[in-house]
């Protein structure tokens, strides 16, 4: 059930038909750049369709998942806790979270990546291929968003952003959630379970992918959800919270959850959290700030907004710590 406590954002019952922005990768470059810039301004969400990533990296990985959450318990148990890397079922973070989920939580750092594998896969080999080749595909996309994205707010350093996420250091993270399917009961008692409970993501964008199994929703301004249509051949990208400081609160990190698997059949989604170095500074960038627009946040260092989020529980709003007024 959601608590009573929980914020308002999640104790918002009603829905509405408000789509998502699709963005077609193969237009004219400034003609996307525009439209990134306006999703990210007003939703902090969009789907990538012609994004050329070619979908036998995804089904394989995709492959591996499913494998793996076929496991029985205790084999899968090997690979956890997840503290935060490793497998996790039903605990979330390090504060007491919970959600209606397992899931596999790696560093996408190649030899954490080939550790990791072992206690993943019966053939590590397979896995750790499967992995790299797929984080190495949504990190070329999200660098080409991060692209779009400064030259739509003109900005002429095009790798402003994408250097962040393209150093050696880069502490980006891979998610697989596995939501269980419903069986042998009635679909209608989960509908008010929490699959991950409500959250804006601390890092600098996600590059998300489900199977076609609904459960995604995004909380928009006046704290309503909408349904993300689950859609496998495409990608979201969700906004985080760090380049909602690099733009000085001109993009917002949207707040999302997933909501507990109603369906017969099991949900799975996977996400590329693509952060920068932990010694990188976030700070809005000189572009963004001006009298009429102060300075929102003081600058910290990416290990230093990571610290406080493993220190906080889910839905907490983090910036608010690092906010200057
Ligand atoms: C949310 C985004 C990513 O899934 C994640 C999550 C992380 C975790 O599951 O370990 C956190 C959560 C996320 C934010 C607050 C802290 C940390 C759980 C939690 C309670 C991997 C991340 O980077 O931050």
């Amino acid at each position: 059930m959601v608590a009573a406590s929980s914020p308002a954002c999640m104790r918002a019952k009603k829905t509405k038909a408000v789509g998502i922005p699709v963005v077609d990768l193969s237009l004219d470059r400034s003609v996307v750049s525009e439209l990134i810039v306006k999703a990210c301004e007003e939703y902090g969400i969009f789907k990538v369709i012609n994004h050329g990533i070619p979908w036998e990296i995804t089904s394989r990985l995709e492959g591996e998942g499913v494998r793996f959450f076929g496991k029985p318990a205790d084999v899968k148990q090997r690979a956890g806790p997840a503290t935060p890397f490793g497998y996790g079922l039903k605990n979330i973070g390090l504060n007491g979270d919970k959600g209606e989920l397992e899931y596999l939580l790696l560093h996408t750092d190649p030899f954490s990546i080939a550790e990791r594998s072992k206690s993943i896969s019966n053939e590590p080999q397979n896995f750790t291929c499967a992995a790299n080749d797929y984080i190495e595909a949504v990190k070329e996309l999200a660098s080409e968003v991060l692209h779009l994205v400064a030259q739509g707010l003109w900005i002429p350093d095009k790798h402003v952003f994408s250097r962040q996420i393209r150093d050696v250091q880069n502490d980006s993270v891979l998610r697989i959630n596995h939501y269980p399917a419903v069986k042998n009961q009635d679909p209608s008692s989960k509908v008010d379970e929490i699959g991950f409970g409500e959250h804006s993501d601390p890092q600098i964008l996600t590059v998300l992918r489900s199977n076609d199994v609904a459960g995604l929703e995004i909380c928009m301004n006046d704290g309503l959800w909408i349904p993300v249509p689950p859609d496998p051949t495409q990608f979201y990208v969700i906004i985080g919270d760090a380049l909602r400081v690099l733009t000085n609160g001109k993009f917002v990190s949207a707040r999302h959850r997933a909501l507990g698997n109603s369906s017969r059949n099991s949900r799975m989604s996977m996400m590329y959290f693509g952060a920068p170095p932990l010694t990188a500074s976030i700070s809005p960038l000189p572009q963004f700030v001006s009298p009429q627009n102060p300075r929102l946040y003081r600058p910290f260092t990416w290990g230093e907004y990571k610290k406080a989020a493993y220190s906080s529980r889910l839905g907490d709003c983090r910036l608010d710590l690092f906010k200057l007024r």
